[in-house]
């Protein structure tokens, strides 16, 4: 109860602040987007990572406050890149499930609107277990029709089945990092990010290998056709200003 207050307050102080990682195209070496990860610069403890907060904010219901936060921060800053001069690329939101209990197309368009950033220049991040729940299709139909991006993440650790792939308008797949962090070692892990990789082929998502540290794992997902890439080795999550600058000495 006392994180739950003081999480409550840094929503109203505005302690949060959002970093970027860079996402890669494997044919190319462009920066072909970033993802949006949310920090909390707690007062006392420093800069606190998403994984000790993100549990409570959504059993406290205040992931639906601090995700519209991350949502219009993350517009605002996209766009903000692109009349700075840099490249027009999806900026990636993670949601979770809890926000869908709101009104997540309405969200979606003010923050568009605010920044007036291009629909296509936002992507969606939706765990399996959004699409767990039927009745988000209508939801994800009309944010399709919007003309944003939605993407399934940490794909094929959550309650997998492979008919939400085809049940709902998904453009982008990025298999975890799990199974990505092995390549190279495990043959069952390369065997199941080949099959990942030739499933998103088949039903014509893109691929993004997440959590990608060596060359070794590059060179193996550049073999077998994955699109892009996520990760240390490319880039690690980095405060605006810094992304920036990394963006700009990009190749
Ligand atoms: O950035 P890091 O690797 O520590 O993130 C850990 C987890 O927190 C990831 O699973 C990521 O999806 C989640 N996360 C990061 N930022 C956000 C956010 O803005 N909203 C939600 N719902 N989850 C986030
Ligand atoms: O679950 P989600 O994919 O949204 O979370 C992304 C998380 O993965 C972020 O917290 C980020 O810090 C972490 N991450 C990104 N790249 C790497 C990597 O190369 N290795 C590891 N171990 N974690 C990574
Ligand atoms: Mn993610
Ligand atoms: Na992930």
């Amino acid at each position: 109860l006392q994180w739950e207050a003081a999480l409550r307050r840094a929503i109203e102080r505005q302690e949060f602040v959002l970093h970027y990682q860079p996402q890669v195209s494997l044919g190319s070496g462009a920066l072909i987007g970033v993802e949006a990860l949310v920090r909390w610069h707690h007062p006392e403890h420093g800069l606190v990572a998403p994984d000790r907060f993100i549990p409570l904010a959504e059993e406290s219901g205040l992931i639906v406050r601090l995700g519209e936060w991350v949502l219009r921060e993350a517009c605002r800053q996209n766009r903000a890149w692109q009349m700075a001069g840099l490249a027009s690329v999806p900026v990636a939101v993670n949601l979770s499930a809890q926000q869908f209990r709101q009104d997540i197309c309405a969200l979606v368009a003010a923050a568009l609107d605010e920044s007036q950033l291009d629909p296509a220049c936002l992507e969606l991040e939706l765990t399996e277990r959004v699409l767990m729940d039927d009745e988000v299709l209508s939801t994800l139909q009309a944010l399709k029709r919007m003309g944003v991006g939605l993407s399934i993440d940490d794909f094929g650790t959550g309650y997998s089945s492979l008919g939400y792939l085809k049940r709902f308008p998904l453009d982008r797949l990025k298999v975890d990092r799990s199974f990505v962090a092995d390549i190279g070692q495990d043959g069952d892990d390369e065997a199941i990010v080949q099959a990942i990789v030739q499933l998103g082929r088949t039903l014509r998502l893109r691929v993004v290998a997440e959590g990608v540290e060596a060359w070794r794992q590059w060179r193996f997902l550049a073999a077998i056709g994955c699109d892009d890439v996520q990760g240390f080795l490319t880039g690690r999550p980095v405060e605006a200003g810094e992304l920036e600058r990394l963006w700009r000495a990009w190749r």
